[in-house]
């Protein structure tokens, strides 16, 4: 049976890395047609060839910083001249700045979580509703994180980026219902991707630690859940999915393996 998701346009948010460019590459294999969005525009080339290795009869990418009103409106603008429609919104973009008590935080780190995690996703959706058809398993699905769900010391302004994605999605699903646009959330937690080394700004020795002795999830184990959820039938929404590594009972429950042991 073909793909439910044969031929429709995917929109992925930050797509130059981690759970974006596995997502692109797990939709094409779907056979879906993307438009992929990040502010690195050469690591966008990389993700939009390996989507169309992947089996994507059609693949466009423009730079994004959903940070910024303008350039997600010049985005989306870009998007009617390749693309129709949009059947699929993924909003993706984000990230988590720093790891300190509120007492030592800084002003720009936290205006950055707030502005890729929450706000871009509230300029996404406003910017792309009205290329949406209504009524045809058309679907916004964003990427939250257990961190919405347990909030975690040195991480409150990260675990509140995220709380407000869950908030925005549930008060769109209310506002959209009778649309037929579904909405839903997926909510991973610990994944061994460029997260914690945008985190810790570059130290990749600290970022390594943060999985040390644990099996996390990969990027395409994200991807994969992302495309199922996509790809049910038009009348079925999955709300909310929590994924996890089998190493990460709760977000302060880590099992480590010894190394070497
Ligand atoms: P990566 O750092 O590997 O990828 C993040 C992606 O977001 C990059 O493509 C980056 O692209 C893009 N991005 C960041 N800020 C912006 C922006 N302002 N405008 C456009 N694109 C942006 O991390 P992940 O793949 O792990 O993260 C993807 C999402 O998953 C994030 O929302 C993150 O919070 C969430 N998440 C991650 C978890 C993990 O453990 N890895 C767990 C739970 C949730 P560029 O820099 O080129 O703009
Ligand atoms: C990323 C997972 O636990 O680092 O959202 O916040 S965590």
């Amino acid at each position: 049976m073909a793909s439910r998701l044969a031929d429709r346009w995917v929109l992925i948010t930050g797509a130059s890395a981690g759970f974006g460019a596995a997502a692109a590459r797990a939709f094409a294999a779907e056979g879906a047609r993307l438009l992929l969005g990040a502010r690195r525009v050469d690591r966008l080339e990389a993700a939009a060839a390996s989507a169309r290795a992947a089996g994507s009869p059609e693949v466009h990418f423009h730079g994004l910083d959903v940070a910024l009103t303008a350039s997600v409106e010049t985005f989306v603008r870009w998007t009617a001249t390749v693309a129709d429609r949009i059947d699929v919104l993924v909003n993706n973009a984000g990230g988590a700045l720093g790891l300190e008590p509120v007492s030592e935080g800084r002003d720009e780190d936290w205006e950055g979580m707030m502005q890729s995690n929450a706000l871009g996703i509230l300029r996404m959706v406003r910017a792309v509703l009205p290329r949406m058809p209504r009524d045809a398993g058309a679907t916004i699905l964003n990427i939250g994180s257990i961190a919405a769900r347990t909030p975690y010391e040195n991480g409150a302004a990260y675990c509140a980026a995220k709380a407000a994605e869950l908030a925005i999605t549930k008060s769109l699903r209310l506002e959209l219902c009778g649309s037929g646009i579904r909405v839903a959330t997926l909510d991973p937690g610990m994944a061994e991707t460029e997260f914690s080394v945008v985190r810790f700004k570059g130290d990749e020795e600290r970022a390594r630690k943060v999985y040390a002795g644990v099996k996390p999830l990969t990027p395409e184990d994200v991807a994969e859940a992302m495309v199922w959820m996509a790809g049910r039938p038009a009348h079925v929404c999955i709300d909310e999915m929590i994924i996890k590594p089998v190493d990460q009972a709760a977000i302060h429950k880590v099992h480590r393996r010894v190394v070497g042991g």
